[in-house]
C-alpha cells in the first residue's frame, strides 16, 4: 500500500500525521480494558512503570502479555508509514502503552530516545518514528499530547526542563484526534504528554520504531516468549529485529 502523497508531504513538512480508521470500535474498547486491567495489576504488584507524579503509567513489553498485541506489530495501516520515514528494513524499539489519569499535569517536551542524548545538529532524517494508537478521543482537555509541528527541522533538542519555553511554546497544539486513529511522527518533533483536566483516564497504545541500524530500546530478539516467536510471520521476525543483529563469532565446521 502507498500513502497518500499529502501524508508523505505533512510528514516531511510537519513531522507528523493522523492515520484515520486503524483500529474498530470492539478492537479499541478491548485494548483499552485490558490495558487498565493490566495497568492495574502492575500497581498492586509493585512492577507499574507509574510517572507524571503517578497520574500516568505505561505497560511494556506488550506482545509478551497477552496475543492481541501481535496484530500491531506488522499492522497493513501502519507499516508503509513506518517504511517510508524509516526504509523497508526498520525495527520495532518498543510496544507499550501510556494512561494519563485525571489530574495529570502537562510534561517538559522531549525527542525520543537516543536523539536526547546527541550533539546537535541533530541529523535531518528520521531515525526514529513514534505512533500513538488512540483508545479514546484525544482532546487538549484529556492529556492530549502536546507538539510543536515542523519542530524536526530545528536539528535541535527541546529546552531545558527549567526553561518556561519546554512547557508552553508559542507554536505547540494540542492533539485532537478520534479513538481509533494513530498519531504517528516523527520522534524528533518536540513532544510531550498533555494535563488531564477531565475525569476520565487517556489510554493509547505505543509502537515506537527505529532504523535498523539503531539499537532498539527493548531487547525483542532475546527476550520474546518462544510461543510468541513460534506465531510471528517472516514479515514480523523482521521487525522484531532478527535479521538486524550483531553478528555472532565465527564458527568452525
Ligand atoms: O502519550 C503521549 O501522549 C505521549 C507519549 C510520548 O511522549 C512518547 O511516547 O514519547
Amino acid at each position: 500500500m502507498k500513502i497518500p502523497s499529502k501524508h508523505r508531504r505533512q510528514l516531511d513538512e510537519q513531522g507528523y500525521v493522523i492515520v484515520p480508521n486503524v483500529l474498530s470500535e470492539s478492537e479499541i474498547a478491548n485494548y483499552r480494558a485490558l490495558l487498565l486491567r493490566l495497568a492495574e495489576q502492575e500497581r498492586k504488584d509493585g512492577s507499574g512503570r507509574v510517572h507524571t507524579q503517578g497520574k500516568g503509567q505505561h505497560v511494556r513489553w506488550l506482545v509478551n502479555k497477552g496475543k492481541p498485541y501481535e496484530k500491531l506489530v506488522a499492522h497493513p495501516k501502519v507499516v508503509p508509514y513506518f517504511e517510508y520515514m524509516l526504509g523497508e528494513d526498520y525495527t520495532l524499539s518498543t510496544l507499550t502503552s501510556n494512561a494519563i489519569y485525571p489530574g495529570a499535569e502537562d510534561n517538559a517536551f522531549h525527542v525520543d530516545n537516543a536523539l536526547s542524548q546527541m550533539p546537535e545538529p541533530l541529523p535531518a532524517f528520521p531515525m526514529f518514528v513514534n505512533s500513538l494508537w488512540l483508545l479514546n478521543d484525544f482532546t487538549p482537555e484529556n492529556g492530549g499530547t502536546r507538539f510543536v509541528p515542523g519542530s524536526h527541522r530545528f536539528l535541535k533538542k527541546p529546552p531545558s526542563k527549567d526553561d518556561p519555553l519546554s512547557l508552553c511554546h508559542p507554536d505547540e497544539v494540542r492533539l485532537a484526534a478520534p479513538k481509533g486513529s494513530v498519531f504517528l511522527f516523527n520522534g524528533a518533533i518536540w513532544h510531550a504528554t498533555g494535563a488531564n483536566r477531565t475525569d476520565d483516564v487517556r489510554v493509547c497504545l505505543i509502537c515506537f520504531c527505529c532504523r535498523s541500524f539503531l539499537k532498539p530500546m527493548f531487547d525483542f530478539v532475546h527476550h520474546l516468549k518462544p510461543e510468541v516467536v513460534a506465531r510471528a510471520t517472516p514479515q514480523m521476525k523482521r521487525i522484531y529485529g532478527f535479521h538486524s543483529q550483531p553478528q555472532p563469532p565465527d564458527v568452525r565446521d
